[in-house]
């Protein structure tokens, strides 16, 4: 099947250096998945944990076929290939759809009861409190996410407060999957420290230039739009994986990350979803049966 469009790699369009001292693959945390001191100095240390197969991968499977059967009905599918593969029309654009999950009591299980919600609890040693919003995206031919850290996004409770994002197939690099800026979770707390201290949902009533814009964001988050000069300033390496289901990537609130496009026809399908311990402030936004999040009710006014 013809699927790849583009030779090079890239972040929303921008071609990467794929020299290794510029991009390389995130290491495993496999051989520690028990052992949680190591974990938890990991976790540090790299600012991430990527537990390849710590999650039941026919769950995964089975949450991507009810997705590609809500596509199909959409009208979105190339019927000349099998359901699982997941090959799109050529005319069709995706990019994030949590409505597709909004009724998915087998994807809530798999996020928020189980497996993955007992390892945060041992890794952060408390009872955990997840968000319930699930960020679930269905990327198209062509769409990537564009670098940034998390907090802007999700800033109103603790910073101690963990991604886990999470892929429901198989995510080849051309299918375009998570990657992480090595390091960076101990630059940008210093380096882009206005950056991390900034709400997308916030805004100045008393400035002009402070005002919401009419497609509700006072601004949208990225760091930079460039991954290849953002690197360049920061340093480290880009790192991503071939993921397959039931992998799990964590990472924190300061760690710069985008996505790789999709260079193919192939639905690329993932959720990230948040964890923080019980015991501190949450960002009320993404909590409760119906989280307000980016929407009106998200919005705050401020004296700058
Ligand atoms: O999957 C993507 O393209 C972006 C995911 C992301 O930004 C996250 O997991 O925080
Ligand atoms: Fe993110």
């Amino acid at each position: 099947m013809e699927t790849i469009t583009e030779a090079s790699i890239r972040c929303a369009g921008v071609e990467l250096d794929e020299r290794p001292e510029s991009f390389g693959r995130l290491r495993s945390s496999e051989d520690a998945v028990s052992d949680f001191g190591v974990l938890r100095d990991r976790l540090a240390g790299d600012g991430y944990l990527y537990m390849p197969g710590l999650l039941d991968a026919g769950v995964a499977r089975e949450i991507r076929l009810n997705v590609l059967c809500r596509l199909k009905a959409e009208g979105h599918l190339d019927s000349r290939y099998r359901l699982e593969e997941g090959v799109l029309r050529p005319d069709t654009e995706l990019f994030f759809r949590p409505d597709l999950v909004r009724d998915d009591p087998a994807l809530r299980a798999f996020l928020f009861r189980g497996r993955l919600t007992e390892f945060f609890a041992a890794l952060l040693e408390e009872a955990v409190l997840h968000f319930d919003f699930i960020w679930f995206r269905a990327m198209s031919r062509g769409k990537g996410t564009k670098p940034h850290c998390d907090f802007p996004y999700m800033g109103r409770g603790t910073f101690d407060l963990y991604t886990a994002w999470i892929p429901y197939g198989h995510v080849p690099l051309d299918v375009g999957g998570l990657m992480l800026l090595e390091g960076s979770h101990l630059k940008t707390p210093t380096i882009c420290k206005r950056y991390l201290a900034r709400d997308v949902d916030s805004y100045c009533t008393n400035k002009p230039w402070g005002q919401l814009k009419e497609d509700g964001w006072s601004f949208d988050g990225t760091l930079s739009s460039n991954a290849r000069t953002l690197r360049e300033k920061l340093g480290g390496r880009w790192l991503t994986a071939e993921y397959n289901p039931g992998d799990v990537l964590i990472f924190g609130m300061g760690m710069v990350h985008a996505s790789l496009d999709n260079r193919t026809r192939r639905i690329r399908l993932s959720s990230d979803t948040r964890y923080q311990r019980a015991s501190e402030p949450a960002d009320e936004r993404w909590v409760g049966p119906e989280p307000v999040g980016h929407g009106p009710g998200g919005k705050r006014g401020l004296i700058c």
